[in-house]
Parts: C-alpha cells; structure tokens; sequence
C-alpha cells in the first residue's frame, strides 16, 4: 500500500485577482518564505461568513469593505484620545489618531508621545484581512470574512482597561455599559502592543476567549527586542506574529525570541505592505491606499489566513487548529540576508502559507481513506487488508455480518452479495465530528459459478415429446423456457412437445443463491417431420 502523507496534493488553481494593486502586494505571492502562498488556498476558501474582531484604532468606511462591516463598538473611554467628544460609544468611526503640539500642550502627555500624522492603523489592518475582490484597489487574504471594528486606540494610544472589555465584548460577553455583540468574533486580531509583562487581568479575559474557541492574533512588537516584553504578544494563548521584509528576511524592528510563534510579512523600508487607508493627515477625508510597515501588519496575514481555515472547519478546535497551522509552516529562507530568521527561536517555527496550511486544513476534515480492499472478493476465500484514514490505521466493523467477516486485517466472503464495512477513527474524537471520521466501504462478494449440465436428446419428430434432464451444483431455483415457441414447448418442469419443423431451442436457468452466481445452459433439438 503507498503511504499516505497528511497533506494531500494538488488543488484546483485560482486565477490572480484583476484588482490593479494586486501586483505590488508581494506579500501574498508565492514566493516561498516571501509570500503566503494565498492563490490557491482560495480554492478551499475565501472565508466566507468568518467574523474577525479587529481590535485596533477604529475604521474609516472604504469600498473595499461593503456589506462585511459589522456594527462594532468604541472602547476607548477617554474623550481626548478618542477625538469624537465623549467617552465610549457605539460608533468605531477612527477619528484620526494624529498628534499635534496643541493636543500635547492641552493632554499633558507631552513625552508619552510624538507628534505625527493619522496612520489609520485599523483600517490597514482591516484592509489586509478583508478587501474585496472587486477590480479596485488591493486584495484582502479573506475577501469574504465579516469585519468586526472594535476601537480601543486614539491619539496617543489606549489602555488595558478599554482593552479587556474590547476583548470580552468582541468574543459575545457581557460588558457593562454596551450593548451585547450579536456577533461574536472566530478570530481576534491584536495589531497593538505594550512593552510591559501580560498582566493576569489580561491573561484570564484571553483564557476566557481561549475556552470559547476564540483565536486571538497578536502583533510581536516593533522595537526590535525579544517579545516576551511586549504585551499582548507576551501572554498564554495568543497566536504571537513577527515580521518578515520582501526578501523573507527578518524586518529589522522586529521583535523576536521564544514568544514568537511563526513569522508573516510586515514590510520593511520601501517594500511595505499596501492596504487601505485613509487620505487625510489628521482627520478622514475619503478612502484611498498606502503602505504601512510592521508586525501590525504581519499578525492580519495570519489573522486573515485563520479565517480562511475557520470557513471551512467550523468545528475543529482551537488548539487543533493552531497545530495545523504551525506544522503546515513554510521553513525560512537560509540566505545570508535573511539571516535572523533561520537561526531557530528567533522568527518562530517558520514562515505562513496559507495554501499549505488549508489543504493540512482540508484533509483534517475530509480525511483521506485509502485501503487495499479488491472490488470484489468471491465466496468462501479470503484476502489480508488494510485502510487507513487521513494517514492512519484504522480498524473496520462489518455491518453485512451474513455477507463477510473482518477479522485481524483478513476480509472473507462468506455469501453473495454486498459487503459493508464501516471505518472510524476515534483518538481525538470529542474536538472532532465523529461524523468526518467515519464511514462506510463496500467490497462485492459473488458467488462460484454454478456447474450447469442439461441434456435431451438431439432430434425429435414433430408430435413428439421429451424431457430435459438438468443437473446443477446450485441450489438455486430453475426456469425452463422455450427460445423458439413455435417450433417447440417446454413446461417450467422440463417436458418438451416438438410443434412443427425446425431447431428447437431451451433455456434453462438457475436463480443465484447465497454461494452461487445465476447459471445458465441451452439444449437444441432438430425438429423433423
Ligand atoms: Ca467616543
Ligand atoms: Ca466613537
Ligand atoms: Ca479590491
């Protein structure tokens, strides 16, 4: 039997999108530990329906985002860095997050922050998940996921506080004071950081979100030090992203270490990763497209890449989920410029790809079965086999117990007919649709071939009659007809009247049985006058 590998091959390939940027978004190409390898995991998805919480700066209305905007929420509770007036509300419009002497001067936050322009930082992440394939514009890696924007920055950042709610309310729980989301969250994405350890209030709402089957994504860092200072990237049970530039080598801001879980691109001087934004300096003025730089950006290829497995595997665990991922890694690239990260723990297990990744997907909840079994087996003899599903061995029961017996890897046939065997695979069952792992095969038996022996005599008058004498190995019941009524008869016992002149000709017939195939011979008699 050929051994059967846990990737199957081949997928059906996926024309390029026509949208015109699409050609400078490198980072979604197939070059090997450079892009994710998107186009043809868009052949067993396109995340249709997979609600991603993009826990961030808020979001600006774009074209590329029509009809996949959920109502999200506005977490940030100070009036001043949210720049809409008031404290949380229910609007997740990015008002900006620019910072000027005046807003230094008038917050007191001279020194916990530098002046510079709107980045809208949200809406590029959003962009990189879910911009339509739409002949505009750039391309998203889940172009049929749903947007949740939940706002927890402004100008000059946000805090726990508004976090852990954010976080709470993004996956469905009750958070005092806003309404309950009606659209929990599959996927988190954390395009944010905080250089301090993960404090146990944050931990235990990312458990919480963990025993809910939530994935949470979290951006490394960008302040080129090991992750496990930064925080969200720092606590248990985040997906922790670093960077890669467009040669596959490390981007130099990128945090790294033991933390990091594997490596996605993020850009890196001018090579950065194109995604919607805003035009406006400080305020929105209209939807437009720019790059943007860092693990903000590489934690949304593999927030986008998770929805796409989410689409199609509903019921796979969390923890299983993220094992496929990570064994489905492309390995860096040993070139001396992307030295970095091909020295082990320091860019995680190895680059995302996102076609390898869904088709490990795939074959987890379509297991592949392969046996040896014969298309038939006949009456009385026996074969070894073996079937495995998805790779593994697997023992079979036979539901056809009159028909065949399985035993210790040997099938024999015991009576004609169909034999059913049915194949299940438990180990992991309780995170796994007994259903995905079970099923039936089927091997006919049939039957000897009956010995049929029928004799008359060779001529006859006509007038005259005669018997064939009929003689079978099968017990199967015997029709005796006429094939030329009007030169003879023949009654269903086999008496034989010659009618009129001519080659007499009878069919004799025996039914299948259990042990036999139906049989059959002819008798010819020559009618004279
Ligand atoms: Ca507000
Ligand atoms: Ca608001
Ligand atoms: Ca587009």
């Amino acid at each position: 039997m050929n051994s059967v590998g846990a990737v199957a091959a081949v997928t059906t390939p996926v024309e390029p999108p026509r949208d015109p940027l699409w050609e400078r978004q490198w980072a979604l190409s197939s070059n090997p530990g450079i892009g994710i390898d998107l186009l043809n995991a868009w052949s067993f998805s396109r995340g249709a329906g997979v609600v991603v919480a993009v826990v961030d700066s808020g979001i600006v209305s774009h074209s590329e985002f029509k009809g996949r905007l959920l109502p999200g929420y506005d977490f940030v509770s100070d009036p001043d860095v949210a720049g809409d007036g008031d404290g949380r509300d229910a609007n997740p419009r990015d008002e900006g997050n620019y910072v000027d002497a005046d807003f230094l001067r008038r917050t007191g936050l001279d020194g916990q922050c530098a002046v510079s322009d709107s980045d809208w930082h949200g809406t590029h992440v959003v962009g990189i998940i879910a911009a339509a394939i739409d002949r505009r514009g750039t391309v998203g890696v889940a172009p049929e996921s749903r947007v949740l924007p939940v706002r927890v920055t402004g100008r000059c950042g946000g805090t726990e506080r508004d976090l852990v709610d954010a976080l709470r309310w993004a996956a469905g729980l009750e958070v005092a004071g806003a309404p309950v989301n009606l659209h929990p969250a599959a996927v988190v994405n954390l395009s944010l950081g905080a250089a301090r350890p993960c404090t146990p209030r944050l931990q235990s709402v990312i458990d919480e979100l963990s025993e809910l089957e939530v994935i949470v994504v979290a951006a490394a860092g960008n302040e080129n030090v090991d992750a496990s200072t930064s925080t969200p990237a720092n606590c248990m049970g985040t997906v922790t992203v670093t960077a890669t530039g467009d040669l596959g080598q490390r981007a130099g801001y990128a945090n790294f270490g033991y933390w990091v879980d594997l490596a996605a691109p993020g850009g890196e001087g001018g090579s950065s990763i194109l995604s919607t934004v805003d035009r406006g300096l400080s305020i929105p003025e209209g939807e437009g497209y720019g790059g943007l730089n860092g693990t903000s950006m590489a934690a949304p290829h593999v927030s986008g890449v998770i929805a796409l497995a989410r689409a199609i595997a509903p019921g796979v665990s969390r923890i299983e989920l993220i094992e496929l991922l990570l064994s489905s890694l492309d390995p860096f690239q040993q070139d001396p410029q992307t030295l970095g990260c091909s020295v082990p723990n320091i860019c995680g297990l190895g680059f995302l790809n996102a076609t390898r990744f869904l088709t490990a997907v795939d074959a987890r909840i379509n297991p592949k079965v392969e046996s040896d079994l014969p298309a038939t087996l006949q009456v009385g003899t026996e074969v070894p086999f073996q079937m495995t599903v998805g790779g593994e061995t697997t023992s079979v029961t036979v539901v056809t117990g009159s028909i065949c017996e399985a035993r210790d890897s040997v099938l024999a046939g015991l009576a004609r007919g169909v034999c059913i065997l049915r194949y299940s695979l438990d180990g992991d069952g309780e995170t796994t649709p007994a259903s995905s792992r079970t099923g039936e095969v089927s091997v006919r038996i049939v039957g000897l071939n009956p010995e049929l022996v029928a004799t008359s005599p060779k001529r006859m008058t006509v007038g005259a009659r005669t018997l064939v004498s009929v003689t079978s190995t099968s017990e199967g019941a015997r029709t005796i007809t006429t094939k030329t009524p009007k030169v003879c008869s023949a009654s269903p016992t086999g008496k034989i009247r010659a009618l009129k002149v001519g080659t007499c000709v009878v069919r004799i017939k025996t039914t299948p049985t259990s042990l036999y195939e139906a049989g059959s011979a002819t008798v010819t008699i020559k009618v004279r006058r």
